[in-house]
């Protein structure tokens, strides 16, 4: 695994942050190291899709970067007629996510789609997964992609979704940052690698409050919701049509 220095040395200016080449090459040091519990969240993707998988459905991971969520759902299906759906719009991740799905035998189809996840079509899903990629689409667009998620799933269908999250007071925001940047110091991320990364990702990724997550997913239709799982100012969510 090629570890992470994209932030390690001084940068003359710092760009907004892209899901490039050079990202894609470091990823999975670069996510493991980024995201506490990474690695939980993952393994429980492969268990809710085992549990609420139905025959002759969809499945979708939108912003699969390398596929690890697709493969953890690929191992779990044993439902006839099952489709896996991965969708990015970096072909970067795309190229390298192909690679490692090609890796595993598997019976289940899975068709790799370049594209960008407000402008795709879900239809009889069973399960959605968006892991940590809503907070990188503009606000603007992410009710819709969530009525566009509902809308797609069947009865009982479910979606998992993971993000970073604002807490609703500045004193918790500030405490679970605080926590979060421990532990990037903790994984050897330097203070310049991890000022600089926040530069990137000023633009880019503006994170909501769980109450506007639990707000937009119930105004969408969603009769069951639930926080599974938090450490810090990240977290997962199950959502059930
Ligand atoms: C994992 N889910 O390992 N359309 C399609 N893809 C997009 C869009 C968009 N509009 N915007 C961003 N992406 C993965 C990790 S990473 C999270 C997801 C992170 C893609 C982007 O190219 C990148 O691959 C992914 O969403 C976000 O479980 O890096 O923090």
């Amino acid at each position: 695994m090629q570890k992470d220095h994209i932030y390690a040395e001084p940068l003359a200016q710092i760009q907004d942050f892209r899901f490039d080449d050079q990202v894609a090459e470091v990823f999975p040091d670069m996510i493991q190291r980024s995201i506490p519990g990474y690695q939980t969240i993952i393994q429980t993707i492969g268990k809710l899709t085992a549990r609420y998988q139905q025959a002759d459905s969809n499945f979708y991971d939108l912003g699969c970067s390398l596929g690890t969520a697709s493969l953890a759902m690929r191992r779990n299906i044993s439902a006839a007629g099952a489709r896996l759906i991965a969708v990015d719009n970096s072909k970067a991740m795309l190229e390298r996510c192909e690679r490692h799905l090609l890796a595993f035998r598997s019976e289940v189809p899975v068709s790799l789609e370049l594209a960008d996840i407000r402008y795709i079509a879900i239809e009889n899903a069973a399960v959605v997964v968006i892991n940590f990629t809503l907070q990188f689409l503009a606000p603007e667009h992410r009710d819709t992609l969530i009525n566009t998620i509902y809308r797609g799933l069947k009865p009982g269908g479910v979606l998992i979704l993971s993000e970073k999250f604002v807490a609703h007071s500045t004193a918790t925001n500030d405490l679970l940052v605080d926590l979060h940047l421990d532990f990037k110091r903790a994984n050897g991320y330097s203070e310049l690698e991890i000022s600089q990364k926040r530069s990137a990702l000023e633009n880019v990724m503006k994170p909501d409050t769980l109450a506007q997550h639990q707000q937009r997913l119930q105004q969408a239709g969603f009769v069951e919701q639930s926080l599974w799982f938090q450490c810090f100012n990240f977290c997962s969510m199950l959502a059930i049509k």
